[in-house]
């Protein structure tokens, strides 16, 4: 039976935290609330996800992550400078 998880990244500034861990198989959603203006960060994408985003101030941004195949997965800001991990096991 899939576990529903989902996992919260603050963005202020940085990604807190900038690696989360979801098991194969999860109903996994990764959530990204922006609570800064500092840095770049007010859009989110994922190459290896196929997202992106803007993150309007204090609004909680979703994506449906896949967890059929275990790896590690990247995300980024808008410039692709400030980056975090998705890992799923
Ligand atoms: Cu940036």
């Amino acid at each position: 039976m899939a576990e529903k998880v989902e996992q919260t990244v603050t963005v202020d500034g940085q990604y807190q935290p900038n690696v989360v861990t979801f098991q194969k198989g999860d109903q996994a959603t990764l959530t990204f609330k922006r609570v800064s203006e500092s840095g770049c960060l007010d859009t989110v994408q994922s190459h290896d996800f196929g997202f992106q985003s803007k993150l309007p101030l204090n609004e909680e941004i979703s994506f449906t992550i896949p967890t059929d195949q275990t790896g590690k997965f990247e995300f980024a800001c808008g410039m692709n400078m400030v980056k975090g991990k998705v890992i799923v096991q």
